[in-house]
């Protein structure tokens, strides 16, 4: 099912833009941390440079997510853009791990400070984007039907934005309010004394359910799949931090920059099956009682690849969860049985397991009493009748692909992007498509993914670097050579081996029920490590970028090859 709009955001805040369909030097797709920055970057090259956006201003993910209790689960000071020092001696995280609208006031201050809007049409989502094989140039199609021409595309979609509504009879029949979390209406929803429901139990509803539940009048979580949580124990920054942080930022990001996810967290060497079982718990009791990510990938070596590991790890968890949860019946439900600890993007939370023991907050597990349908009342299951104000779908999204998927992006002889990717995506290096010239993503599939700026930043750089060489020589399109490209993926398929995750249904496995014909797993990311693929791409750069054709040697190619 294609997630129908229910576009919440007011359309009138955004200065008029430029309107003009070029041709252009290239055309960006997406104003969040990945556009932003990709524009920045090839203005100054001196090229001319148009970004179309969908929504009213800036921010991508951060525009869109503004759902009570939205935050960063990576440390705030590991997760801004790094190429200014300017910028980052100007700006001040009020939290270590931030709030959304502190992150989007960020986007916002960025935009400002490099006068990046001028570029950026807003209210403009593209809906097609078709290669003309002669003329070497995207045509792109909005929404309102206006094109715009460029040489060169860029993709900066973000493998989160294609939002996914549950596939459940009676959807529109519900008279309260309902909406996604990726559609929170930005004049925010008046939840107090309400009786509100929410459907899934992913990171999003964690953060929502945790900050919700005391001001509401009853709540009622609707869990499919429990998921391994752990405590964020975020917590402000004090004037001293603040320097600490502002005089550290080469060694903060120098870290990022050695780490196999670019968060500060470092794998552990030690195996959890090599320690003995004292040495084990202590190191899980201080990562539990740590910020961020480390109990997730500063874990021992062996809980994330080692079934038995995890099997610990998960036991760990586990005890947790009875702890915290005083009736040992709720406690076994929130307990995850079909996957092990950390297997899926673990969610950070705050005080997220403690919300079930308040009176007014009831988990319903769909497993044994699925939900049948929406009703005008709000929600029918096999046992009951549900009557709610606020229905909230905290449903996730069709994940790296399917913002891909929702633009129709034909190439050469009218392929179809769609049909391409129905199943593994053929990339090089994640950031070129095997059959589609001049088509450069940000982030697309097959690249390394972990704390999302830093990827942002070096894919930008790097793609940044080949149009500034296309520009130097004079050339007007590149294309994938296909042995590289089945290299490329073979590496892909190589590095996910033997990775427990990948066994595991979730976004980051390509996996979602409520999405025709994803059901199936697919190797979506590059997981040999940040620092591997750095030394990949730069290598490729560094040598010239021999793996790409570009049109002199396509030009000598004879036709139909
Ligand atoms: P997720 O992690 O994909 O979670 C979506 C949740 O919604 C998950 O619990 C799903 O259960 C549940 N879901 C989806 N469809 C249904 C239906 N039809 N019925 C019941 N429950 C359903 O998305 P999030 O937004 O939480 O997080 C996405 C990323 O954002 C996260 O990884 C961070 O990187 C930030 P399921 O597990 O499929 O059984």
């Amino acid at each position: 099912m294609e997630a129908p709009s229910t576009e919440t955001i007011p359309r009138a805040d955004a200065a008029p833009s430029p309107s003009e369909s070029g041709p252009f030097d290239v055309i960006v797709i997406g104003a969040g941390v990945a556009g932003l920055y990709q524009l920045y970057r090839l203005r100054e090259l001196g090229l001319s440079v148009r970004v179309f956006e969908a929504g009213s201003d800036v921010g991508g993910t951060w525009y869109w997510n503004r759902y009570p209790g939205a935050r960063f689960d990576s440390e705030s000071w590991s997760y801004g853009y790094s190429f200014s020092e300017e910028l980052l001696q100007e700006w001040e995280w009020p939290e270590h791990f931030a709030a959304q609208p502190d992150t989007l006031r960020y986007l916002n201050f960025v935009a400002d400070k490099f006068d990046l809007r001028r570029d950026i049409r807003f209210h403009s989502r593209v809906v097609a984007a078709h290669f003309d094989d002669a003329a070497d140039r995207w045509t792109i199609t909005l929404e309102s039907g206006e094109q715009a021409v460029a040489r060169l595309l860029v993709t900066a979609l973000g493998p989160l934005s294609a939002y996914t509504l549950p596939v459940i009879p009676g959807r529109d029949d519900f008279r309260g309010q309902a909406f996604h979390t990726a559609r929170w209406p930005r004049e925010g929803v008046s939840l107090a004394g309400k009786r509100v429901g929410i459907i899934g139990t992913g990171a999003t509803a964690i953060q929502v359910i945790q900050t919700i539940a005391a001001e509401v009048g009853s709540l009622t979580v609707f869990q499919r799949t429990p998921n391994w949580a752990a405590p964020l124990h975020n917590r402000r920054i004090t004037p001293e931090e603040q320097r600490r942080i502002r005089a550290s930022y080469p060694e903060i990001f120098e870290r990022c920059r050695q780490t196999s996810t670019c968060f500060i967290h470092q794998t552990d060497p030690r195996k959890a099956l090599e320690v003995s079982a004292e040495e084990r718990e202590a190191f899980w009791e201080k990562l539990y009682a740590e910020p961020g990510f480390g109990i997730w990938v500063g874990n021992f070596a062996d809980v994330l690849v080692d079934k038995r590991a995890n099997a610990l790890a998960s036991e760990f968890a586990a005890r947790k969860i009875r702890q915290r949860v005083r009736d040992p019946a709720v406690a076994d439900k929130l307990i995850p049985k079909d996957h092990g600890f950390g297997t899926r993007r673990l969610p950070l939370e705050s005080g997220y397991y403690e919300v079930y023991n308040r009176d007014n907050v009831r988990l319903v597990d769909i497993n044994e009493t699925p939900i049948e349908r929406i009703t005008p009342e709000g929600l029918r299951t096999s046992a009951e009748d549900f009557a709610f104000d606020v229905l909230i779908y905290a449903t996730g999204f069709d994940g790296v692909t399917g913002p891909y998927d929702r633009i129709d992006i034909r190439g050469p002889g009218g392929r179809r992007l769609k049909d391409d990717w129905k199943g593994m995506p053929r990339t090089f290096l994640g950031m070129l498509i095997d059959g589609y010239p001049n088509l450069l993503m940000v982030l697309g599939p097959h690249t390394a993914r972990g704390n999302i700026p830093r990827n942002i930043e070096e894919i930008v750089d790097w793609l940044t670097g080949l149009v500034a060489h296309m520009h130097r020589n004079g050339l007007g399109r590149v294309e994938t050579r296909r042995e590289e490209v089945d290299r490329w993926v073979g590496e892909v398929e190589q590095a996910v081996e033997g990775l427990l995750f990948s066994e595991v249904n979730s976004w980051q496995t390509g996996v979602n029920r409520n999405v025709e014909g994803r059901q199936v797993r697919r190797v979506l990311g590059y997981y040999g490590g940040a620092v591997e693929y750095r030394q990949r791409t730069g290598a490729v750069a560094a040598g010239g970028y021999r793996e790409l054709a570009f049109d002199a040697e396509l030009a000598a190619k004879p036709q139909g090859s």
